[in-house]
């Protein structure tokens, strides 16, 4: 299948990040997308007649990412960096570093009142302390959303299927927030912008490890897209405060929303009986369009998750993935096993495409 690159990625290179509040090395680094390149290349998955194989996003503009996001959050991300370096500057440090939120709204506090403080801001605006912003993260995640409309123009000119590869991740970006590594929620973006071209009703797979609690809080009241997703049980894992399997959307939404946590540790068998549900929903929902959140951080060898699969169950994934029958959008999310992240999304592709799973 073809894949769409966002070459802007680079642009965001975060050194460090806050992990359970202590200062660690990223794990979502530039690395991770230099994996995929190395493993997509030369494979059928690059055989378009630009950029060493890949398709070059194609721009759409800010336009389609405020369907999704809220303007005000959308200016403060694009702007962040210069208020940070200019309040550095103005304080003699001409060199500060990623910026991290330190400072949140706790409930009955005031979210009405935008703060002036920068620090103010970036709580109002974020989930957690575990998302660096660098200089070039809106650039970016902005590369990203745009790598991901056109993945979706690509199903429209008639693609069975299109891959993003893409960094920073998308599905922890709620309407008005940050974290998770993600500032711009590619699939909701994509799915929103595919309901604006014409289609009734759109599927998103979520199967990164970690719940995709922005993508479902945006969607949660609607009836023309439907959120699925296999995960970590957020009691113990990332982002502990969405997930559970009693959330089943809310008003015209109820019913379109089908979350399937398992515990840390589930044996593959489950994880597959989990899947079996989501794309049997899914296929009774009857999507014109399936859009797959695919982290490969439920990889056995992920120094973050706690699922145990290996290359061949991410071939099965893919095969499972294209005998749902519909057009298929495959949007990169997290898999910070780093060396092994592309040739897990190898085996994916090449699952769906039907080819044999290739050895190392
Ligand atoms: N105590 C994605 O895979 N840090 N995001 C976890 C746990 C955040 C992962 C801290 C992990 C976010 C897209
Ligand atoms: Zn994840």
């Amino acid at each position: 299948m073809k894949t769409v690159f966002n070459a802007a990625h680079a642009a965001h290179a975060p050194t460090h990040e806050i992990f359970r509040g202590r200062l660690v090395p990223a794990f979502e680094t530039p690395a991770r997308a230099e994996f995929l390149v190395a493993a997509l290349q030369g494979t059928t998955h690059a055989a378009a007649s630009t950029h060493d194989g890949f398709v070059v996003p194609r721009d759409f503009g800010v336009a389609p990412l405020a369907r999704v996001h809220a303007g005000a959050y959308l200016q403060f991300i694009q702007g962040a960096w210069d208020e940070w370096a200019a309040e550095a500057a103005s304080a003699g440090n001409t060199d500060p570093g990623a910026a991290f939120p330190a400072v949140w709204p706790a409930p009955g506090m005031r979210r009405d009142v935008v703060p002036a403080n920068f620090a103010a801001r970036m709580g109002l605006y974020s989930m957690d302390s575990g998302t660096p912003l660098t200089a070039g993260s809106w650039a970016a995640a902005y590369g990203g959303a745009q790598a991901t409309l056109t993945g979706l123009a690509l199903l429209r000119e008639g693609e069975r299927s299109a891959y993003v590869l893409t960094r920073p991740p998308g599905h922890h970006a709620g309407v008005d927030f940050f974290g998770g590594y993600c500032f711009v929620n590619n699939v909701a973006v994509a799915a929103q912008a595919a309901l604006d071209a014409g289609a009734a009703k759109v599927a998103i797979l979520d199967v990164d490890y970690h719940h995709g609690n922005g993508t479902q809080a945006i969607f949660y009241d609607r009836a023309d897209v439907f959120f699925a997703s296999i995960h970590g049980d957020p009691r113990t894992e990332y982002p502990f405060y969405l997930g559970h399997a009693d959330e089943r959307g809310a008003g015209a939404g109820l019913g379109c929303n089908l979350n399937l946590p398992l515990a840390a540790g589930s044996p593959v068998s489950d994880w597959f009986a989990a899947l079996d549900t989501a794309l049997a929903a899914l296929r009774a929902y009857g999507p014109e369009v399936l859009i797959v959140s695919l982290g490969v951080d439920t990889y056995a060898g992920d120094p973050i998750s706690h699922f145990g699969l290996l290359r061949q169950h991410f071939h099965e994934l893919g095969q499972r993935l294209a005998a749902v029958g519909r057009p298929t959008l495959l949007v990169q999310e997290g898999g910070y096993a780093t060396a092994n992240v592309g040739l897990n999304v190898r085996a994916v592709l090449d699952g769906f495409d039907g080819l044999a799973l290739a050895p190392d």
